[in-house]
């Protein structure tokens, strides 16, 4: 495996100008830079809560107004930034390559903000609800003083459209992301701590396909073995020049 620092290989240059499908797993620390606080850092949104406390059905059920206080600080936070380098840097990959697929566990909808025209959102947006009786979709809900939970017309209440621990994640989303791990020639792991199933099996299962699979994180993870190279930078640092490069020798070749 390629331990480098944060600067590409050659190998990976090339495996890029002969690969016609690529794909890309994201999770929280893509949106780091953006001034998003990740899951599992040091300071970190779990280093506060406990998941179990938030992100789960039984939880909403037991205190919706908590967890609801909750996204409605992390909605506020995610409208609040920008994307960042790294995030345009995976939208533009979008234009240099045959096949590309973005598979993100994060819900703060910022790819999509970048220009990447279809992520594959495996744990669902934060800026949609539903409502748990009618499963009627909202792309806005209001609450009041009075009212800190928003319902539905039909009186049921609405809830976050993220997928919490325990739920089956959306059945096309990993069906998607599955195929596009098994059809990639490079595969990017970003801004994730590999923590969390069964996204966290999608580097693997790229390698197993024959992917050239790169991490791209300040840090090792559990799944760092998995990698071909792991270029230990962020990813609003490291990403730009590759895409860069890339344009390059695309031009002149
Ligand atoms: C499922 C909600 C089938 C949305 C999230 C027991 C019972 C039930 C299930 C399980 C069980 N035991 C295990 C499981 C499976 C469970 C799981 O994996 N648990 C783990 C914790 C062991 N998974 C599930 O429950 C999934 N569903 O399996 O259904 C099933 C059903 C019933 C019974 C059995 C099976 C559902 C998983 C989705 C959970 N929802 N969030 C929200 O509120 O956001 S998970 C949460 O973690 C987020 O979605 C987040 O995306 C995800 C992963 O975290 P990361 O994105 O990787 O973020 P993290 O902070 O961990 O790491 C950040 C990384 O970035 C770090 O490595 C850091 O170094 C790096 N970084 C920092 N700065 C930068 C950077 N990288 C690059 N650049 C930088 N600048
Ligand atoms: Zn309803």
């Amino acid at each position: 495996m390629n331990d480098s620092a944060s600067m590409y290989s050659e190998a990976l240059i090339t495996a890029l100008m002969n690969a016609d499908s690529v794909a890309v797993l994201t999770g929280a620390g893509v949106s780091a830079e953006s001034g998003v606080k990740t899951f599992r850092d040091p300071d970190g949104l779990w280093m506060k809560f406990k998941p179990e406390e938030l992100a789960n059905f039984d939880a909403f059920m037991r205190n919706p107004e908590l967890v609801w206080e909750w996204y409605n600080h992390r909605k506020e936070i995610a409208a609040s930034v920008k994307p960042n380098p790294g995030h345009y840097a995976i939208a533009e990959m979008e234009s240099l390559f045959k096949e590309f697929t973005l598979i993100t566990q994060n819900v703060d909808d910022l790819h999509r903000r970048a220009g990447t025209s279809n992520p594959i959102e495996l744990h669902g947006n934060i800026t949609r609800s539903f409502c748990i009786d009618c499963n009627k979709f909202y792309d806005k809900v209001e609450v009041s003083e009075q009212q800190k939970i928003p319902k539905c017309d039909c009186g049921g209440m609405i809830r976050p459209d993220v997928v919490w621990f325990g739920e089956m994640l959306p059945m096309n989303a990993i069906q998607t992301a599955t195929a596009a791990a098994q059809d990639a020639d490079v595969f990017f792991s970003i801004g994730t701590s590999g923590e969390v199933y069964p996204a966290a099996q999608l580097p693997g299962i790229a390698r197993q396909y024959g992917a050239y699979v790169v991490e791209v994180n300040p840090g090792k993870t559990s799944i760092s073995f998995q990698m071909n190279e792991c270029l230990l930078g962020p990813s609003g640092v490291v990403l730009p020049p590759i895409i860069e490069e890339l344009k390059r020798r695309k031009l002149s070749a």
